[in-house]
């Protein structure tokens, strides 16, 4: 077994353990014993470990092993109790900080050739964020447009950057209207590659053309991937 993030973790490994350990145990009491005035320092408290795991562990591990399980259990929570919806939010916006961070930390060279997305209407943008996190840590370039975009704004940004690839990002049905998708595909500048991702989209609605990656791992490689063809072609 190799550590997060592959070989990368490395003999990190234990210590990665012990810090995820510690920073789930704080994410656990912030879901469960939540004292209003506490909040603040419970931010405090979270954001410095998930910071240190995200750099030593590797963006794909930290988002699998630690931060998606997190944010999954306190979905779950909230629709068995309708409560925790400040939790959420807390979270959400340490998780978000910490993956902000591990972006800048790294920021790569060349041109951005992938445009990340969220779908018109969608809110739930920390899948987004992990990506962007793990294509910086990979070195590759991206733009991010972010939360609720209007699909005629969407259409504009291609239009002007001439992305190689867009990751559209819909985390419930309500936001997973195909005809964003199709109006992607019929862009002036259309991308070579189309991506639709997130739980929201249904399978059988894709229109024909279009890639569902099923997890960060696989939008991480295809993105990485159209980016490397478009740099091969240009080199030929
Ligand atoms: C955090 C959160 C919020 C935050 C988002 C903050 C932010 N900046 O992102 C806020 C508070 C804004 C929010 C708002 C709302 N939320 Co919300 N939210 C969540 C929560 C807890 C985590 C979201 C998340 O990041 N998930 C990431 C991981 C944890 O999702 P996952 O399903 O495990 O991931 C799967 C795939 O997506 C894939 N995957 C995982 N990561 C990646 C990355 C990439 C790149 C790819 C390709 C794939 C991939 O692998 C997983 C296995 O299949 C979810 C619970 C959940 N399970 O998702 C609810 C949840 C999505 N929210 C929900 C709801 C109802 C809402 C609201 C409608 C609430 C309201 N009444 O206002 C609004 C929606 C507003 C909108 N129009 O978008 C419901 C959706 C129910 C549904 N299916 O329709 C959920 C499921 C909670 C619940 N159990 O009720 N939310």
């Amino acid at each position: 077994m190799t550590g997060p993030g592959g070989a990368r973790g490395g003999s990190r490994w234990p210590a990665l353990i012990a810090i995820g350990g510690v920073v789930g145990s704080i994410l656990a009491n912030v879901a469960s014993n939540l004292a209003g005035n506490l909040l603040s320092e419970l931010a405090a408290s979270v954001l410095g470990p998930v910071t240190i795991v995200l750099a030593a562990g590797g963006v794909v591990a930290t988002w699998e092993g630690l931060l998606r399980p997190v944010l999954a259990g306190i979905g779950e929570r909230h629709a068995a109790t309708a409560g925790l919806i400040e939790v959420e939010h807390l979270v959400s916006r340490c998780v978000s900080e910490a993956l902000a961070a591990a972006s800048r930390a790294k920021v790569p060279t060349g041109p951005a050739r992938i445009l990340l997305s969220c779908a018109d209407e969608e809110q739930h943008t920390l899948p987004l964020e992990a990506l962007a996190a793990a294509l910086a840590e990979g070195g590759v370039s991206y733009r991010m447009l972010g939360a609720r975009v209007p699909v005629a704004a969407l259409v504009e940004a291609v239009n002007r950057t001439g992305p190689a690839a867009v990751v559209l990002w819909s985390h419930t049905r309500a936001t997973a209207d195909p005809a964003q998708l199709t109006a992607l595909l019929a862009a002036p500048r259309r991308p070579l590659l189309v991506l639709a991702a997130g739980p929201g989209w249904r399978a059988d609605t894709l229109p024909a053309g279009v890639v569902r990656p099923v997890d960060l791992a696989e939008a991480v490689s295809l993105s990485a991937a159209v980016r490397d063809s478009l740099d091969q072609s240009r080199r030929d």
